[in-house]
């Protein structure tokens, strides 16, 4: 390594004033937006200028150790073409990430043995998107077009739970293995956003957790969310259930049920509840077992039982078994997992 790690204040667009590991090198005289606390070589965050080539593009430093100016950069601003407050989210989001797998899943980073990642962020022009690859081990961030940057940590959350299915079930990104693959990025981008901000954020809009993804990049007032994993049809296009035909619907529809599911393993559904949070498959309602141990069933699942073809039986199946060898057999942990696949469809 060459530099000191040191900690700079980041003005975010999307999550206040944060914290970031950064780098003072000496010989330069310039900090380096790298974090040699999370990342083997160091978390780095680079700047494509709205190309779409270059493995990394140009590593963001400074003079000083305070980045970005906190504005909100609606989609398709075009006076920050190196604006440094995208790259503040980028960074935020990646270490909130990195942490949450740390502290919540005993995980090392995102290969699971601390490989550093590299965030891209300006990628392209009004680009309306953000993309894992597994080629560079990195993710792209477009400044949005219709939406707003999309630099959020539900997003970033998303887009790096994309590297460890890569590195763990590998699940195909077609078919039934495909939805599988995005509602784990979306189950996780959820959690790890409650992991960032604990638990008030449940009405659209405001500060906290929340159970969708993708309402802080909205431009619409009040905000649309991307996807709703309480009640996926409310995006107009994905089902609440599973059905045999899902394996044909694009996999970011197909996630609907196994994300309901998972929001009904974590907070449970009750008769007594709004509509959009209840079902009638569940006629008794079902208790929830919370974020954490939710979290840690799936993520056993992924890493012990799912392989590149598991579909939602093979799901429900290995959410069961997780359940078994974290929590024991029979206990509340089992039942939950039951009735929450139950509750989309799947099994009895
Ligand atoms: N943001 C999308 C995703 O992560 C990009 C894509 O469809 N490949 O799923
Ligand atoms: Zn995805």
């Amino acid at each position: 390594r060459t530099g000191r790690a040191s900690k700079g204040q980041g003005r975010s667009q999307h999550s206040g004033l944060v914290v970031l590991g950064t780098t003072w090198k000496d010989q330069d005289e310039v900090y380096e937006l790298r974090d040699w606390t999370r990342g083997r070589t160091g978390n780095a965050v680079y700047n494509l200028d709205h190309g779409t080539r270059g493995a990394k593009g140009t590593l963001y430093t400074n003079q000083s150790d305070v980045w970005g100016d906190g504005r909100n950069y609606d989609g398709g601003d075009t006076t920050s073409p190196n604006g440094e407050t995208a790259a503040v989210d980028a960074a935020y989001g990646l270490q909130v990430t990195w942490d949450y797998y740390a502290q919540v899943l005993g995980r090392k980073g995102i290969d699971g043995e601390g490989r550093a990642i590299a965030m891209r962020v300006h990628y392209g022009k009004g680009y309306d998107n953000a993309f894992w690859s597994d080629a560079c081990f990195c993710v792209s961030l477009g400044d949005g077009k219709d939406w707003k940057a999309l630099t959020t940590v539900d997003i970033l959350g998303h887009e790096l739970s994309h590297g460890v299915c890569a590195t763990t079930a590998k699940l195909e990104y077609f078919g039934e293995s495909g939805s599988l693959n995005e509602a784990n990025s979306d189950i996780n981008g959820c959690l790890i956003e409650y992991y960032a901000r604990g638990g008030a954020g449940d009405v659209i809009g405001s500060w906290g957790g929340n159970w969708t993804i993708g309402e802080q990049v909205s431009q619409a007032d009040p905000p649309e969310p991307i996807r709703y994993l309480y009640k996926p049809s409310k995006d107009g296009y994905s089902p609440d259930v599973w059905s045999k035909d899902l394996k044909n619907i694009n996999v970011h529809k197909g996630s609907g049920p196994m994300n309901r599911a998972f929001f009904f393993l974590s907070q449970g559904a009750s008769p007594n509840r709004q509509s959009d949070y209840y079902t009638n498959l569940l006629p008794k309602g079902m208790e929830g077992i919370g974020n954490d141990r939710a979290a840690r069933i799936w993520y056993r699942a992924l890493t012990h039982y799912l392989t590149s073809l598991s579909g939602y039986q093979d799901a429900r199946k290995a959410c069961v078994s997780a359940a078994q060898d974290l929590y024991g057999q029979g206990g509340a942990e089992e039942k939950a997992v039951w009735n929450a696949f139950h509750g989309v469809g799947v099994g009895t």
